[in-house]
């Protein structure tokens, strides 16, 4: 029997695809609300094909709980936040969830990390937490890390077909973590060492924020001297050996916004161009909202109650707003003690912010200047509603003239 501790954006599909291909499972979760709702038959988050592979695992019998389990196999995907201040990964729920595991886990269990880790974080923080237990790693214990590499909005789809990576002290426990992956997932599933584990994550997120970076970079260049920056990249990524990817209002989310930190923080003299390019992302709302000021001057508008941003989440489709663009503008807003940008999100149901809608119609009648965040299905389907209106687009998704661009 697998359990699997943490029950959120990655948990929680784990746990459902190993329940759905005929692992026992047992998903454990401290919020007892979060665990009630899944008791009551209901999902905790939208993501394309959950809810089914949610009624096939409650068909094959998964079952959920506050309680940690006494069995042989742990995965662990809890949240890894950074310290804002040192810029290092904060692993204490990682070893809090550990430190609960050994107290019921038996001889010989093994310890799968799913959580996004900085490179030597295990060797730093868990191995100790297990001695001090008084246990031995590769006796009492065995470690492995697998990073989850599944993309909000298909990560069902890449449960199923990514690569993995599968870090163990232990050659054979890795092969044997690797068969349990091996039960749902289709890709290659490569064994190495834990160290090497934790840095292919980390530098895999730190790949592609260093490269969106880069187009923020040149859609500010092109900003100043009027240049086409969307024009542009489009003949650029013509070059057989050119991919750049899209500029955009910022970097959300709890993975690209957050895991370069990582090496920045244990790293300080060595990673300059991730640092720069961290800073670079997370000056993007700060370069959006400068626009969205341009922009008023430009039409001799002077009430910013009339402008309204559309898209609370981390980017399109997905209902997460961790470290979202729109959060991070609204509150460096804040900071500069203007408020009053109304805000308007199909996802957001619950009320986060303040001048929140919850119908696209009357967030654009109460708007003469809309801003586009996220490039959300239901905005790009409604073009017409908005074409009347002041438009900066910071995803390039709308083709009637006139509008602004980043
Ligand atoms: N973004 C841009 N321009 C782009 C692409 C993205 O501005 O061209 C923005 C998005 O709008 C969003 C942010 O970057 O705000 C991050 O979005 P994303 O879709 O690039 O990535 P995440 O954070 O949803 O998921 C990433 C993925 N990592 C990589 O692609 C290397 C995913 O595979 C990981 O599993 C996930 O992080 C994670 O959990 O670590």
């Amino acid at each position: 029997m697998v359990n699997v501790i943490g029950l959120g954006y990655i948990g929680l599909p784990t746990a459902l695809m190993l329940s759905s291909h005929g692992i026992e499972v047992v998903g454990t979760d401290y919020n007892k609300d979060l665990v009630d709702t899944l008791n009551e038959g209901r999902t905790t988050f939208k993501e394309y094909g959950l809810d089914e592979l949610f009624q096939k695992a409650i068909s094959s019998g998964i079952r959920f709980t506050s309680e940690y389990q006494t069995t042989d196999t742990y995965i662990i995907s809890v949240p890894t936040p950074y310290d804002k201040f040192s810029k290092k990964v904060d692993a204490c729920y990682v070893v809090a969830a550990l430190k609960d595991i050994l107290k019921v886990a038996p001889k010989g269990a093994t310890v799968i990390i799913e959580s996004t880790v900085s490179p030597g974080t295990i060797e730093k923080f868990v191995r100790p937490a297990i001695n001090e237990a008084g246990l031995v790693v590769g006796e009492d214990i065995n470690l492995v890390h697998a990073p989850e590499r599944i993309i909000p909005g298909n990560m069902v789809y890449e449960l199923l077909h990514n690569n993995r990576t599968i870090g163990a002290d232990d050659k054979v426990i890795g092969e044997k973590v690797k068969a349990l992956y091996a039960s749902f997932c289709q890709g290659e599933i490569v064994v190495t060492d834990i160290k090497t584990a934790e840095m292919t994550k980390v530098v895999e997120n730190t790949f592609r924020a260093v490269n969106i970076a880069f187009a923020n970079e040149l859609a500010k260049i092109c900003r100043h001297d009027n240049m086409d920056v969307y024009e542009i990249i489009r003949i650029c990524n013509m070059h057989p050996r050119v991919n750049i990817l899209q500029p955009g209002p910022g970097v959300g989310g709890h993975c690209i916004s957050v895991d370069p930190w990582f090496l920045v923080g244990d790293y300080p003299s060595l990673a300059k161009v991730i640092d720069e390019a961290m800073k670079t992302n997370d000056g993007m709302p700060d370069f959006v909202l400068n626009r969205i000021y341009e922009i008023m001057k430009e039409n001799n508008m002077t009430d910013i109650t009339r402008v309204g941003l559309y898209g609370l989440t981390y980017k399109e489709n997905v209902d997460d707003i961790r470290e979202s663009p729109t959060l991070q503008l609204l509150e460096s807003q804040e900071r500069h003690l203007a408020t009053g940008l109304k805000v308007y999100d199909p996802y957001i149901t619950k009320d986060v912010v303040r001048n929140q809608y919850h119908d696209l119609e009357s967030f654009l009648n109460d708007v003469d200047f809309v801003v586009i965040m996220v490039k959300h299905k239901e905005i790009i389907e409604s073009m017409e509603k908005i074409a009347n209106k002041i438009v900066l687009d910071c995803h390039n998704i709308c083709s009637f003239p006139g509008v602004y661009h980043l």
